[in-house]
């Protein structure tokens, strides 16, 4: 990793000049708060001027380890230079024509990457978004449509959006649904395998069957066009179900004539050390959304399945005046290729060695580490109360801000807050992120104390 330091523009190291938020970030938000709607929440105070590699710079010249990668979607670093040429180098030719007035190459090259790029060998069609959201919405179109059913099955802890159809999706009410319903109909909750707080543990077959029951019993598989699930859950707390789990519901789902819709928005490219997540189980879903990581910071997402889905929509049923944006579409070219080249997906899984390694010695020395899990470079820390396994959010929020104050970009997550998320730009050197861990293993001591 130290061989590509060089390619990096600022110094990999934090450094703090002022508290955090500093004068010139207290400015802005100030002015924040007279221009900018109130629903629009920030996790770190700071106000950002540059970013690279594994560090991100405030107005006020501090830099800070970033843990977070604007929530896993800078794999590639915040500037990665090749994606820079090629957003500079698109922008100087067209930024737009729309695709679905005068189309363009790179659309179709994105296309046919995610084509070869996604699980399974069969024939396989693409469609180009902006937003996770939009892309979730538009899988749940072409289930809809290609089975002539209505019925859509999410699971307990799910986060597929805000927009109205994936608010209802999403399981957590605050802050995501509270006061905006009523929601989508036709969307049904289902118990998802949790090993850490299920009864049914590391059984993931059972964990499946008692969700296919409840979804023979209460909706009847004739009514059921598609079941969405993150194959391991973001918001809800980086859960990765038991083994068999997601095969148990592919197998149910194919039987039954139900689209089984993998969403790896956050997942998706390199983050869990391999291309998607379900490669690690060998699930090949009929429709799989993506966004986020794959266009190294630039509004690009994605809906990829089986070409006889994909085509069943009428020709105009999909589209939107940016999906699959001119200057997104060079930028994921080109954050594919570095994925690619550096062997990013090595990487996430080198990270995760370095990374679980040290935190399983912090729980064995303190009482208040419930779970370490995850995948690749997408890493959970459970907090609870010590001794049980009472969900501990108050600490969990301390421990982030701790971090924080020394300059170290932490997010939380999990349906009852209680989860500290790791999930750095693939491209951080093992000094920075050393670091970092350094100052999240001290603030995890001292809140513990
Ligand atoms: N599906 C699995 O993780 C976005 C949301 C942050 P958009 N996750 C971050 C927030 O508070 O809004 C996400 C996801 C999964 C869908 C989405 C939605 O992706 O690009 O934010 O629309």
């Amino acid at each position: 990793m130290t061989s590509l330091a060089s390619k990096f523009r600022l110094p990999q190291e934090r450094t703090l000049r002022t508290a955090l938020p500093g004068p010139r970030s207290e400015e802005l938000a100030a002015r924040r708060r007279a221009a900018v709607a109130a629903g629009v929440g920030s996790s770190v105070p700071v106000y950002a001027v540059d970013a690279d590699g594994g560090v991100i710079v405030d107005v006020d010249g501090n830099s800070l380890i970033d843990f977070g990668a604007g929530i896993a979607v800078t794999t590639v670093g915040a500037s990665d230079p090749d994606v820079a040429a090629a957003v500079a180098a698109q922008a100087a030719r067209f930024t737009h024509t729309c695709f679905m007035v005068t189309p363009y190459e790179d659309y179709v090259a994105v296309a046919e990457k995610l084509n070869a790029l996604t699980p399974g060998d069969h024939e396989k069609r693409s469609v180009l978004f902006n937003s996770g959201a939009e892309a979730v919405e538009n899988a749940v179109k072409i289930a809809r449509t290609a089975t002539g059913r209505d019925a859509v099955v999410a699971f307990d802890n799910a986060y597929h959006g805000r927009t109205l159809l994936t608010m209802a999706l999403t399981a957590k009410t605050m802050p995501y649904k509270a006061g905006f319903g009523p929601f989508a109909p036709e969307v049904y909750r289902m118990p998802m395998s949790y090993p850490y707080r299920d009864p049914l543990g590391d059984d993931g077959v059972a964990a499946a069957r008692r969700a296919i029951t409840q979804i023979e019993n209460q909706i009847g598989a004739k009514s059921l066009a598609a079941i969405i699930i993150e194959p391991i859950q973001g918001e809800g707390g980086f859960i990765v179900p038991a083994p068999g789990f997601l095969q148990t519901l592919v197998d149910w789902a194919r039987e039954n004539g139900v689209v089984f819709i993998a969403d790896e928005v956050q997942t998706g490219f390199a983050r869990t050390g391999s291309w998607f997540a379900c490669d690690h189980e060998g699930i090949v879903p009929d429709l799989i959304t993506m966004a986020k990581g794959i266009a190294g910071g630039m509004p690009l997402a994605a809906v990829t399945g089986r070409a006889e889905l994909l085509d069943s929509v009428h020709t105009g049923g999909l589209g939107g005046t940016y999906g699959g944006n001119p200057v997104a579409c060079a930028a994921a070219l080109a954050a594919l290729d570095v994925m690619e080249r550096d062997d990013l997906s090595g990487r996430a899984r080198a990270i995760n060695d370095r990374v679980t390694t040290r935190l399983s010695a912090l729980a064995d020395e303190v009482g208040v580490i419930g779970e370490i899990r995850g995948r690749g470079a997408m890493i959970a820390v459970e907090l609870v109360k010590p001794g049980t396994t009472e969900p501990d959010p108050v600490l969990t929020k301390a421990i982030a801000a701790a971090a924080l104050a020394q300059g170290v970009v932490i997010l939380t997550c999990g349906t009852h807050g209680n989860v500290i998320r790791l999930l750095p730009p693939l491209v951080i050197g093992d000094e920075l992120l050393d670091e970092g861990l350094t100052v999240l293993e001290d603030a995890i001591r001292a809140a513990a104390a």
